[in-house]
């Protein structure tokens, strides 16, 4: 191998890129229907009861632990709650929360106004319907064996994208989840007994959508809106 040519270290181990290689017009037919997949996809606020097997959850996970992250560090942790016990206490902390912001002004209007559209009050009856709850952390640091610490990178970039994996995964099997923030989420720290280097980032509740959920009418930006082509 040339000396100019990728890897251009002896450092770490290589193997070949397995990834699949595809015909145009599979590749045509596989960009449309996963976007037609993706368009479908909306934030649920009212799940059935009804339980939904762990190891789909398990899934999901494992599918997000895929996503690219800086050094390869994978800075997150999955936590799986889907105890009514815990599932209660999360909701009722979340809902202490909740009510200073909307009832007691701490969410400033024009917040409130922003959001106004999407139905939302201080009361989350879905995080004890849901049959799960998922919250995921960022490592914002990692701890070695011996308890030094060691810097990671671009933590918020690579949960954000295990997250967005997360959804797409959930979505692609059928389940219906919410990123859901409750604000401050300091309480999930404590409430789960997570260590001091990690911070929660989205809490997302699980399940099947209840029958006859209803979402709000929102347009999505056309693609003329969101993509600009550089033009040189
Ligand atoms: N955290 C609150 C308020 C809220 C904020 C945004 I930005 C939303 O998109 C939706 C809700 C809540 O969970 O109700």
């Amino acid at each position: 191998m040339s000396e100019d040519q990728y890897p251009y270290t002896d450092d770490g181990e290589f193997v070949p890129y397995d990834g699949p290689l595809r015909s145009d017009g599979e590749m045509k037919e596989r960009a449309s229907s996963f976007y037609e997949l993706m368009a479908r996809r909306r934030s649920i606020r009212t799940f059935d009861t009804a339980p939904v097997p762990k190891d789909l959850i398990e899934t999901a996970i494992v599918t997000a632990g895929t996503a690219p992250s800086g050094a390869h560090q994978q800075p997150w942790t999955f936590v799986l709650i889907g105890d009514p016990d815990t599932k209660r206490r999360i909701r009722l902390a979340a809902e202490e929360e909740e009510r200073t912001n909307y009832l007691d002004g701490r969410m400033p209007e024009d917040w409130q106004e922003e959001i106004a559209r999407l139905g939302t009050s201080w009361q989350k009856p879905y995080l004890e319907d849901a049959p799960w709850i998922v919250v995921l952390f960022e490592q914002r640091y990692g701890v070695d064996e011996d308890g030094s610490r060691h810097k990671h990178y671009y933590v918020k970039e690579s949960v954000g994208i295990a997250a967005g994996m997360f959804i797409s995964a959930l979505h692609n099997m059928g389940l219906a989840t919410l990123t859901h923030t409750p604000s401050p989420m300091a309480f999930l720290t404590t409430l789960l007994d997570r260590p001091a280097n990690e911070r929660p980032f989205i809490l997302f509740p699980i399940g099947y959508p209840a029958a006859q959920s209803v979402v709000p009418r929102l347009e999505r930006k056309p693609l003329d809106d969101i993509l600009v082509e550089y033009e040189n």
